[in-house]
């Protein structure tokens, strides 16, 4: 396995920018997968305040600083986040065999209009997740659609969304934004998830392996359409994301379309805001109301 981390490159970036998340598939170990698996059982993962450094809250050698330092884990946590974030909160979910209910869908902010900073969410799956037991429920690209919690949990069902199936070992790197929910677990197995929620300590520009910043698999990327969106609202959330691409890639005349150039287009207003000052035009359609 190799041991330098393993930064992030712009297409990746601009994939986590466009779908809110990045999977990494199966990538810890199979002996620290069995060393979580009882650790969880045993429910001695330690607490930690809001906003403590990871070497405080994890110290060397315990079982979450290993996980966050597998190369792998730490070059794209580090491109999407900066080093030395700190630790929000972290906690271990779990879904019950045949527990005969699903979570609504939500996303786990409190109110958050940022528009270029976002904290990151691990979740980190120990065991294989199979069809029947329960795996998240992720829609891609709901992340810069910004709603309030569980307001979404009205929808039952998205076009484009999926459920997580995966090998053990598996990590997920969320945008805190993004649409989420538990599934219902109907199989005979418990399922757990252990998801770590990190806030940066520093500006998110240009933190990744940027050599292929000008590729044209980083404009694909940030142009992609999900099949959930409306036709014509839809564009906001690609709107949206160029604002978030120009934030994190220091371009701050970047865009698709001329969609972002042109609706900032004042002759005669004062200077448009700069890429990292906050937008006025970001703010997306309040998602409708909703229940489970
Ligand atoms: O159990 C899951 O898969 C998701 C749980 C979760 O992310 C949450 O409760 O916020």
């Amino acid at each position: 396995m190799p041991t330098t981390k393993q930064l992030l490159s712009s297409a990746e970036v601009a994939r986590f920018t466009a779908h809110g998340f990045l999977r990494l598939d199966g990538v810890v170990p199979r002996e620290m997968n069995e060393e979580a698996l009882g650790l969880f059982a045993a429910g001695t993962l330690p607490a930690v305040p809001y906003g403590t450094p990871v070497p405080t809250a994890f110290p060397e050698a315990s079982f979450t600083r290993r996980l966050l330092e597998l190369p792998v884990v730490a070059g794209a946590l580090e491109s999407l986040v900066g080093p030395d974030p700190e630790i929000d909160h972290h906690f271990v979910h779990v879904r019950m065999p045949h527990e005969g209910s699903a979570q609504a869908l939500h996303a786990d902010a409190l109110i958050d209009v940022r528009p270029d900073a976002f904290d990151v969410q691990l979740m980190y799956y120990p065991q294989e997740v199979t069809a029947d037991m329960g795996g998240t429920l992720v829609v891609p690209g709901s992340h810069l659609r910004r709603i309030n919690e569980s307001d979404t949990g009205r929808y039952q069902n998205l076009r484009g969304q999926t459920r997580l199936t995966c090998p053990a070992g598996t990590v997920l790197l969320l945008h805190h934004g993004i649409w989420h929910g538990g599934r219902r677990n109907d199989s005979d197995t418990v399922r757990h998830m252990y998801k770590i929620r990190f806030n940066p300590t520093v500006p998110q520009v240009r933190l990744w392996d940027t050599r292929d910043l000008d590729s044209p698999a980083v404009r694909e990327e940030l142009g992609r359409f999900f099949p959930w969106y409306e036709q014509a609202t839809g564009r906001l959330e690609i709107h949206n994301r160029v604002l978030l691409w120009r934030s994190l890639s220091a371009d701050p005349g970047f865009d698709i379309e001329h969609w972002a150039t042109r609706i900032a287009n004042r002759p005669g207003a004062p200077a448009a805001p700069t890429a990292t000052a906050a937008p006025t035009t970001t703010a997306a359609p309040t998602a409708q109301r909703s229940t489970a």
